[in-house]
């Protein structure tokens, strides 16, 4: 057992994950191309020239903004993450309770982006609140009860009060993790140290004392939509009670596209499996998912070309009856579809991903080339306790909330619109989720410079 793992034996992890990067821009109008165009590569939808990352202007007109895929690079490579294990707080308990919702950044600690609590998404109240610049990241603030914080686009950040107040959060103190001292969004995954070779921009996830983050940095796939030019050729876990450890290496041409894996029991059997997009230039994107030990645990159809990416959103009870299932978002740059997958077991040829429900192809939760994976989350939008689907419409100026049916006829094939909201302008942030009080959950996003709150 190595050395710094062997440390973790009595370990257990008490600091909250940090939320998901974000890329230093938004791709702003971009994505109207690319929704029209035959290929979501970066070639040619990330544009490489070196204007410099223009912020979009205030009154929603549209500008010329583009990424510059070297920037994004650099900022990915400066990251050192032997600087993250020293922020890591270590207890000696095992199995511990995790941390209350409102002390956590974000909802995703497992990667599955689920949030807590129910809320009318159709009917809730909207407040509407100015930001000083587009508004990119948001999370639950962990000093305020029901209150957020807001990373915006020139990269400072601002507090925003349950009723709106938005006051500035430049102290130190008061940054949230997205954020260095000196103001740049930066990519804040603590836990980096448990591991040996975690991708730079990685998000450690964590649950039942499983923590797990990809890996083993490769440009095998070129590809290069979410953010930086490399992929992952690994995932590594720890066990952080007993310091357990493996690696589960994926074999060329297939990379791990993602920032993350998803921990999550996908066969209900008490244990977690850990999914991850695989990825290669042949047949473009597929679910996979693996126990500990490097066995599969099921993988669904390739989309069939490269270049034609997923996003994994979340694993949970989504099915009609409360069936686990893994929602992703296929293709979400050129005309997303929401799918809905489970494991089949078949005793002869073992576990699969078989597809259940598939939306029209309406829908995105990603802009190309950020680091910002979040533009759909799962949260009880309609108040049986179920969880459902918030997602952008593909021109990022609706944000529907979806829910599963046993309907396959219609056109939305097993899903069903729960209700619809309007944005001024365009989805600049994460769809954020957090439990304001016991129960009831509101939702955060902003369309430029508006944060929109949505709560009962
Ligand atoms: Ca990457
Ligand atoms: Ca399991
Ligand atoms: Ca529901």
């Amino acid at each position: 057992m190595r050395g710094r793992r062997a440390f973790i034996v009595l370990a257990f992890i008490v600091v909250a994950l940090i939320a998901s990067a974000c890329s230093s821009s938004i791709a702003s109008d971009g994505t109207t191309s690319s929704d029209t165009t035959s290929s979501d590569t970066a070639s040619s939808e990330v544009a490489t020239n070196d204007a410099e990352a223009a912020v979009a202007s205030q009154d929603g007109a549209v500008d010329s903004e583009v990424l510059d895929a070297g920037e994004e690079t650099s900022s990915g490579e400066q990251i050192d993450p032997s600087i993250e294990a020293n922020d890591v707080a270590f207890s000696e308990q095992c199995g511990a309770e995790p941390a209350p919702l409102g002390s956590r950044v974000d909802v995703s600690e497992t990667g599955s982006r689920i949030g807590s609590g129910s809320l009318d998404f159709g009917q809730a109240n909207e407040l509407e609140v100015e930001l000083p610049d587009n508004g990119i990241w948001i999370t639950a603030d962990p000093a305020v009860a029901g209150g957020w914080l807001v990373v915006l686009q020139r990269g400072s950040s601002v507090r925003v009060s349950p009723d709106g107040v938005v006051t500035s959060a430049a102290t130190p103190g008061d940054l949230p993790p997205e954020l260095d001292s000196a103001g740049n969004l930066r990519s804040p995954f603590r836990l980096h140290g448990l591991f040996e070779d975690p991708i730079s921009d990685g998000r450690v996830v964590i649950a039942d004392d499983i923590a797990a983050v990809l890996s083993t940095p490769t440009d095998f796939y070129q590809h290069d939509v979410l953010g930086d030019a490399l992929e992952a050729a690994a995932v590594e876990w720890v066990n952080t009670c007993t310091g357990e450890s493996g690696q589960i290496d994926i074999a060329e041409p297939d990379v791990i596209e993602g920032i993350s894996p998803i921990l999550a029991d996908i066969d209900s059997d008490g244990q977690v499996e850990i999914l991850v997009t695989l990825s290669n230039s042949d047949t473009g994107a597929r679910l996979a998912a693996f126990e500990l030990d490097g066995s599969s645990a099921g993988q669904s159809e390739p989309i069939g070309r490269g270049n034609r990416w997923r996003n994994q959103l979340a694993v949970g009870a989504f099915g009609p009856d409360g069936e686990v299932e893994i929602i992703d978002v296929r293709t979400p740059h050129i005309g997303g579809t929401v799918q809905a997958f489970r494991q089949v077991s078949d005793a002869d040829l073992g576990p699969s991903l078989v597809q259940v429900a598939a939306s029209d192809d309406r829908y995105t939760s990603h802009i190309l080339g950020l680091r910002n994976l979040e533009m759909g989350i799962a949260v009880d939008a309609d108040g049986d306790q179920f969880p459902d689907i918030l997602v952008a419409t593909a021109d990022r100026q609706r944000i529907v909330a979806l829910t599963r049916t046993s309907d396959l006829d219609a056109e939305l094939q097993g899903w069903e619109i729960l209700s619809e909201r309007e944005l001024d302008r365009d989805l600049t942030s994460n769809i954020a989720t957090q439990e304001m009080t016991p129960g009831r959950a509101s939702v955060a996003l902003a369309d430029r410079t508006t944060l929109r709150i949505y709560s009962e």
